[in-house]
């Protein structure tokens, strides 16, 4: 890279939640921004997602270029038995990057290294020695980041990494209840966990963070990252969300016919229903959302995971979903295993309410698009993205809903009556509408997020 034309390789970790992100800075930076950018992208993918994703990328962004990074399979089965694959996998990938990121950050004389928070610590250790600025990217909410850079002094503030957690007062941000704390934060020896406390404890040692958020959206967190009141000398953070959609139309033969069916719907009548790409519902829930959605009425577009691991997920939808169900709903719901273009159904018309887990892609997604939500959140950091999406107005968060682990299923009566309520509340509507104009506001010329964005550049220049 040049001062002129500086050279940004970033490095996504694993997952749609965290590579969708990536892409969209990616593509900010290099058609929005002129810089040269560079992505890392780790082989094999642990999902075929990931892998149409970033062909879809390639093809459509050539000037961004790749980085191929092969990654040994790491067995983990012995040491964390029954761990998730994305974990897993950031595990392997945080292992590698001692020893493949140097070479390849060589080889590209990047000007400076944008990682993924699940990478954080090794890849700044990795960074510094070669001289390179790291910043981390924080896929999720700002109220989670301050959460994240919180976290390990509360730990040191209670008993250390053994004690058991219980409430967490984020300084100036929000108390975050021992309810809403990723389940995974409760057994320290966790492997999530592990890899959360040392990249938590690693942000101080970063030239930056980037966050996909806004103001207007999070205000208290914003305010408090940005006036470096959460922790003592946590370096500048750079709000550039929402970040803007690609439209990459990835795999359009296996679409189906969901965009001629929201066509022919009528404005905000359908209700579009998605859990995210990282989880499977039990057996039990997916049969009382679908005994729901036959009995309630309204039209719908609901995407149905099976499996964890989409290449695993063998089953036909009849199993899922009982015999005979699609028949029973046709013409008024659409189901599909598939891969939708989610910001593309929550830009049409047609959608008047999404029933989401809350991964914080699809929150800023629905935010970006003036979507009311109805917040189903399930695990992770879910919980204090629905409260953001409360707070916030543009949605209802049902908090004694279960999340992943607790046994009650949710019933179809429950959820009509929710439903119901939600698509009714005007007051969302127009919350949904005006914090839309929030984030246009955010990211068009001269707005807070376009200039953070433009001021992480200038940095990158040198
Ligand atoms: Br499923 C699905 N189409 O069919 P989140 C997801 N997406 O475009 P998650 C589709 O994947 P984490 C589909 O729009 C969003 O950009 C969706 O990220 C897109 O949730 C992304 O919403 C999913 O953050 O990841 O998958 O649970 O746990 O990392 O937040």
């Amino acid at each position: 890279g040049t001062a002129a034309t500086p050279h940004i390789v970033l490095f996504p970790s694993a997952g749609m939640g965290h590579l969708v992100p990536f892409t969209r800075l990616a593509v900010a930076l290099s058609a929005g921004h002129c810089c040269d950018v560079s992505l890392v992208t780790a082989l094999p993918t642990v999902s075929s997602a990931e892998s149409c994703h970033i062909a879809a990328l390639f093809a459509a962004f050539p000037a961004v270029r790749r980085l191929d990074l092969r990654l040994a399979p790491l067995d983990a089965s012995a040491e964390f038995p029954g761990a998730d694959p994305f974990y897993v996998r950031y595990e392997a990938l945080r292992r590698s990057t001692p020893l493949l990121l140097g070479p390849l950050l060589a080889g590209a004389s990047a000007s400076a290294l944008v990682a993924d928070i699940a990478l954080a610590s090794v890849a700044i250790s990795v960074a510094r020695e070669l001289r390179v600025p790291c910043y981390v990217f924080f896929t999720a909410s700002a109220t989670m980041l301050s959460f994240k850079a919180y976290f390990p002094t509360y730990l040191d503030a209670n008993g250390g990494a053994g004690h058991s957690v219980g409430d967490v007062d984020v300084p100036g941000v929000c108390r975050v209840p021992r309810s809403s704390i990723p389940q995974a934060l409760h057994d320290p020896d966790d492997i999530f966990t592990r890899q959360f406390v040392a990249n938590g404890r690693a942000l101080v040692a970063a030239d930056g963070l980037l966050v996909n958020a806004f103001e207007a959206m999070e205000p208290e967190a914003v305010a408090a990252l940005l006036g470096g009141s959460v922790v003592a000398s946590l370096p500048p953070v750079f709000a550039v969300g929402p970040l803007m959609p690609l439209n990459l139309r990835e795999a359009a033969e296996e679409q189906g016919n969901y965009r001629a069916w929201l066509d022919a719907q009528p404005p905000r009548s359908v209700v579009y229903v998605s859990f995210g790409s990282r989880k499977a519902l039990a057996r039990d829930q997916i049969r009382e959302l679908a005994a729901w959605l036959e009995a309630c009425g309204h039209r719908f577009l609901w995407v149905v995971k099976g499996a964890v691991v989409d290449r695993d997920d063998a089953c036909e939808l009849s199993d899922l979903l009982g015999e005979g169900f699609q028949r029973r709903v046709e013409g008024r719901g659409l189901v599909t295993k598939s891969w939708v273009e989610q910001d593309e159904v929550l830009r049409h018309p047609a959608v008047g309410l999404f029933v989401s887990h809350c991964g914080w892609n699809s929150v800023t997604e629905a935010a970006a698009n003036g979507v009311p939500v109805l917040a189903w959140p399930r695990f992770a950091d879910q919980r204090v993205n629905a409260r953001v999406v409360a707070r916030a107005g543009f949605g209802v968060w049902v908090e004694r809903w279960s999340w992943e682990g607790e046994e009650a299923v949710v019933g179809a009566e429950e959820i009509a009556e929710q439903v119901v309520a939600a698509m009714g509340d005007q007051a969302v509507a127009e919350k949904a509408a005006s914090v839309r104009d929030e984030a246009a506001r955010a990211v068009a010329d001269g707005g807070t997020s376009q200039q953070s964005l433009a001021e992480f550049v200038r940095r990158c220049r040198g």
